[in-house]
């Protein structure tokens, strides 16, 4: 067998967002989410940049997919904005945007590819946020069940791989602090850390409130999972101690124990709420039994790790700080820790006790600084060698019998990142936003022969 390869049936795919990639977002009926608020907002998102063209994906779909079918994915992630479904949040569904997804999926299958739907990457309707402060009120949690019934129920012939959330702390932790200005959308101030802490135990009661909607609402089998980006904790040296350290250090870090924990074992990480005290979120009595659905599957958005080592501390566990020097990809927080892959299955497997839990990579990917070169090429070797060792360790996980099904790359083309605009590019297709001109990297190419001989290569 060659070295690094991949079981015959192994998911390969890429990953996008809608805010990030569709642009407009005016047409055919959609309202303001809380980003296009947010980015119109001066002085929150790098150069003033917003989501408003993007990549024009909502108009540029065919050539997109045409892409996708050449490099030779079966699988694409993708995400439906609750804007164009419920564009007032609660109320009335608006076809036309339900059309729009009927044409990219209708698309897709043209081209072989399988849809996998993410029902919310972060884009609420702004009226929401008018209305009762988003994430802040428990009565989002049903919003947001109503609009994925609206979906499931007009999509669901078409599409059978369901994805609820993705990464709460995102766009709670992130988009939520106390006393100070967040970096995501909404960007509240709120004055204790118990009101964020509400806010992401509401969004865990939406995933859960959203798995039995889908449920509900499919017309035939389907998989359900929440996609999460949880804080990997990795042992410094693989040792029984070190592992022991990282595995303790696991459920006690910021979101890790408030948002995994209550999905895949019914409750809260016992050393998170001791540590947080007053600040743990109220919990209704049944909201733990709504929160632990079954799943099908868990998506992982692995970017980086922490290292761990046991310590004689109280706490028997030291996260350690990277020294100044340690390498990164361009973003400040984008250290390179392969090894996160496969401790992030390992910790759902025995931290969390999920050995049979199917896993999939649903985000795993790098910002480079890419440069367009005058004969239209973009070499991106730093981006290779971080996706080729990122893939080996995933390849890891699977030579050591844990259930890893999937790949999805982040991303498919550069496009909206947040709070960084278009500064950040982490696609595999270099986008060229004057023109809106799709120009695959090297690393396209290599992904490429990746899926073609279904290894690392
Ligand atoms: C994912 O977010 C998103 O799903 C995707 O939309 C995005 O484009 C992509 O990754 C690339 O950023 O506390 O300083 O360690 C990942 C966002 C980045 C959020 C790291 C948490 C930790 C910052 N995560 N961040 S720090």
């Amino acid at each position: 067998m060659a070295s690094y390869s991949f079981p015959d049936d192994f998911t390969w795919g890429v990953a996008t967002a809608s805010y990030q990639i569709e642009g407009a977002v005016a047409e055919d009926g959609r309202k303001p989410s809380v980003w296009d608020t947010f980015s119109e907002t001066s002085g929150r998102v790098l150069n003033g940049d917003t989501g408003e063209s993007a990549c024009e994906h909502y108009h540029r779909y065919k050539e997109d997919i045409a892409l996708m079918a050449q490099l030779g994915i079966k699988h694409y992630r993708f995400s439906i904005a609750w804007p164009r479904i419920v564009p007032t949040g609660i109320g009335p569904v608006n076809e036309a945007g339900i059309d729009f997804y009927k044409r990219l999926v209708d698309c897709l299958q043209e081209h072989g590819i399988t849809p996998h739907a993410t029902l919310f990457h972060w884009d609420s309707p702004q009226a929401l946020e008018d209305r009762y402060g988003s994430w802040r009120s428990r009565e989002m949690a049903q919003a947001y069940a109503d609009y994925v019934s609206a979906v499931v129920s007009r999509l669901g012939d078409r599409i059978t791989h369901w994805m609820t959330i993705n990464e709460i702390s995102c766009f709670t932790h992130m988009g939520y602090a106390a006393n100070q200005i967040p970096v995501h959308a909404p960007g509240t101030t709120v004055k204790t850390l118990k009101e964020v802490w509400q806010t992401s135990h509401h969004a865990v009661l939406a995933h859960g409130l959203g798995c039995q909607a889908i449920r509900a609402a499919s017309p035939g089998p389907c998989s359900v999972a929440l996609v999460d980006n949880f804080t990997t904790t990795v042992p410094l040296i693989e040792s029984s101690e070190h592992i022991a350290a990282a595995q303790k250090a696991f459920g006690s870090l910021m979101s890790n124990g408030g948002i995994i924990f209550p999905v895949l074992t019914g409750a809260y990480n016992p050393d998170l709420l001791e540590k947080l005290g007053a600040d743990a979120p109220d919990i209704q009595d049944g909201d733990l039994e709504n929160i632990h659905q079954p799943l099908d599957a868990i998506g992982l958005n692995i970017y980086f790790g922490s290292y761990v080592q046991a310590s004689d501390n109280q706490q028997g566990y030291e996260v350690l700080d990277f020294p100044v020097g340690y390498p990164r990809m361009h973003m400040p927080w984008l250290h390179i820790v392969p090894e996160s892959i496969y401790w992030s299955i390992r910790h759902i497997s025995e931290t969390l006790g999920r050995p049979d839990l199917p896993v999939f990579i649903t985000e795993n990917g790098c910002a480079a600084q890419d440069e367009l070169r005058p004969d239209g090429t973009v070499i991106d070797s730093d981006r290779i060698m971080y996706l080729r060792q990122h893939l080996k360790s995933a390849q890891r996980a699977i030579s050591e019998g844990y259930p890893l099904k999937g790949y999805f790359l982040w991303t498919f083309m550069d496009n909206f990142e947040w709070a960084w605009g278009y500064d950040r590019r982490f696609g595999i297709i270099y986008t060229d936003y004057p023109t809106q001109a799709r120009i695959p990297k090297v690393s396209y190419h290599w992904y490429s022969e990746c899926i073609r001989q279904n290894r690392v290569v």
